[in-house]
């Protein structure tokens, strides 16, 4: 037998001076993450075999036709946390205000954004998934109400993460001191710590992007992705296209690769189309953990006033090289 595996809950509890606040109820808290990642895995491996594939026939607040499995996988995080005494607000993709859960007050004074089935395209052709998540503390002393408690900046974060199904499920998070990837291991069905402390090359070789959009964008943005692939092996080009549909399972090739993933503004459309609060920030978080950096092109992520749950913004994230490159070529069109 080898030596005992460090899962994530012993990491957490042997690493306390990593953790905020109280470990023993951060380490709970993530427990029920990986708890809900394991569901969600769970239901992803069997969907084509249960008739949980395709839409349910709603739309949800952004407007998207909301598949069976978003659903699924909303109910999977507002269940599990809802009895777990440990988070008092949620505030989901798939809800348009934010649920508050008086029954966990006042011990539960984490609240959790999150996206809960995120490249949900990729449902019904067995492709990569992820489930995108923000920790902040409620701030009693604030007295705001649930949903404003929620709007906040992204350095305000006291955790965040991803678990990405694909072809293993891989649970990823920060919580300010470096980032750490566990993978699952389906024998015992515990997530085990397979990338500690991970950082990011300054600098890649590969870009994601739906290029299909290339003529929506403005004209920096034309050039950014213009440069990447130009054809000229002294600057280190043409860089290779990887775009997979889903932000979790793109950002984190680049986290590990390096590189940088883009969702830019459109001409009649400047804030994007990814979210702020469970997409965007989290992420931003992650990579600047990991030595990378995260942009609207202006300014960065971590920095942006939110203003409402559901925002929109303009992402830019990756290496450092490839995202300053970007913002000047970002800067070189706003100099006209
Ligand atoms: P989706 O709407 O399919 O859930 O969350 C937004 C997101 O996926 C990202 O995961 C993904 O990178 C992007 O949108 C895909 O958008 P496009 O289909 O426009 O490329």
């Amino acid at each position: 037998m080898g030596p005992f595996p460090m899962t994530l809950t012993r990491f957490i509890i042997e690493r306390p001076a990593a953790h905020p606040g109280a470990p023993g109820e951060f380490s709970a808290l993530m427990a029920q993450v990986g708890l809900i990642g394991k569901m969600i895995a769970a239901d992803l491996r069997r969907a084509g075999l249960i008739n949980i594939l395709g839409t349910t026939g709603a739309t949800n607040v952004q407007g998207e036709a909301v598949k069976k499995l978003d659903e699924i996988a909303n109910e999977t995080f507002v269940n599990v946390l809802q009895h777990s005494g440990l988070v008092c607000v949620l505030g989901s993709e798939e809800m348009e205000k934010p649920l508050h859960l008086p029954q966990n007050w006042p011990q539960g004074k984490y609240m959790l954004l999150f996206d809960p089935l995120d490249g949900s395209s990729n449902t019904d052709v067995n492709m990569p998934l992820g489930s995108i998540f923000s920790i902040l503390r409620y701030d009693e002393k604030a007295g705001q109400g649930v949903e404003a408690a929620l709007i906040r900046r992204g350095t305000e974060q006291v955790a965040a993460g991803y678990v990405m199904y694909g072809s293993s499920t891989m649970l990823v998070y920060t919580s300010g001191q470096g980032v750490h990837g566990f993978t699952l291991d389906p024998e015992v069905g515990e997530y085990v710590l397979s990338h500690e402390d991970i950082r990011m090359p300054m600098h890649g070789n590969v870009y994601a992007v739906n290029e299909g959009n290339y003529g929506k964008w403005t004209s920096g943005i034309q050039r950014f992705v213009d440069d990447l692939k130009a054809q000229d092996k002294a600057k280190g080009r043409p860089y290779a296209s990887r775009y997979s549909g889903c932000l979790a399972a793109d950002v984190h090739r680049i986290l590990l690769g390096g590189g940088v993933y883009l969702y830019p503004g459109e001409k009649g459309k400047p804030e994007g189309k990814l979210r702020l609060l469970y997409e965007a920030n989290p992420l931003a978080l992650l990579v600047h953990q990991a030595g990378g950096l995260a942009s609207t092109g202006s300014t960065p992520i971590l920095e942006v006033e939110p203003t409402s749950l559901h925002q929109r913004v303009p992402f830019m994230i990756g290496s450092r090289d490839e995202v300053l490159l970007g913002e000047q070529f970002v800067r070189e069109e706003a100099r006209g």
